[in-house]
């Protein structure tokens, strides 16, 4: 951006001080320049709320998402990691499983009749019933466990790197990876997911933004910041961060929550008003 600010700036000058058209016309170009310059900088969409429920602020949420009329849910750590079914209105929890004591439970994503999920630290995955709750298997992976989300094919993984996994949804084998980058850099911290109609979505942790990935290239396309949701306003303890994002396909509804929010919101998506450094 600063060289074709300044390169404007020079231009402008030369323009003024001759006054000739054809640097009148260099100017316009550079002028023209820089905008698709800035234009292919990352843009920040905004957000409006459509609709505000009750999430309960002791569910430390680290996985999330909407199938068939009700939000599935994990929780995380030890001693408080449970798998659940809370009903959207009321944030009522219609079904509830532990996962196995000393474990940190993390993602969670849902496969045919199956829900799959992830733990921190602790290299296990398990597979169970997506009515029951049953546990049905148990699975080992490398690295740190965040998030999982599907598109159809692959199931989604978030690691804590700027890596996203894609995962062969029967053998839960990795079949590769992207490097997600914004601007050129690398982004770390990716967790909750959510695929919506052809991105992945990614809560940025310990962030108000979501990343909107294109998950063929790994390139963040876009960021949705949102800052001023309330629960970014109150003094929340410092784990108490957005993360939490389920997308209900039938209706179009987007929802986020956090960790602790004693709110769920669906949400709107409104045009970018800045551009991200
Ligand atoms: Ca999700």
């Amino acid at each position: 951006m600063r060289e074709p600010a300044a390169l404007l700036s020079n231009a402008l000058r030369t323009s003024a001080a001759r006054l000739a058209r054809w640097s009148l016309s260099a100017a316009l170009g550079v002028a023209i320049v820089a905008v698709c310059a800035a234009q292919a900088a990352t843009p920040v969409y905004g957000y409006r709320v459509k609709a505000t429920y009750p999430h309960d602020d002791q569910a430390y949420t680290e996985g999330l998402f909407y199938l068939n009329g009700d939000l599935f849910e994990s929780t995380g750590r030890e001693g408080q990691s449970f798998l659940r079914r809370v009903r959207l209105k009321d944030g009522a929890v219609l079904q509830s499983q532990a996962i196995p004591p000393g474990l940190f439970g993390e993602g969670i994503v849902n496969w045919g009749d199956d829900i799959i999920s992830l733990t921190w630290q602790d290299g296990f995955g398990f597979r169970w019933d997506l009515k029951t709750f049953a546990r049905k298997a148990v699975f080992q992976y490398p690295g740190e466990g965040w998030a999982l989300t599907q598109d159809g094919k692959s199931l989604i993984m978030s690691d804590g790197t700027p890596y996203l996994r894609f995962l062969d949804p029967v053998t839960l084998k990795e079949r590769r990876r992207v490097r997600v980058t914004a601007d050129g850099q690398p982004v770390m911290r990716l967790n909750e997911l959510e695929f919506v109609k052809g991105e992945v979505l990614a809560n940025i942790w310990l962030t108000n933004r979501i990343a909107r990935i294109d998950p063929k290239s790994g390139k963040v396309t876009g960021w949705i910041d949102l800052t001023g949701l309330p629960e970014t306003k109150l003094s929340l303890d410092a784990d108490s961060v957005l993360n939490g994002i389920a997308y209900d396909r039938e209706h179009d509804r987007l929802f986020v929550t956090g960790k602790n929010w004693p709110h769920l919101y669906e949400i709107g998506l409104t045009p970018p008003k800045e551009l991200s450094k």
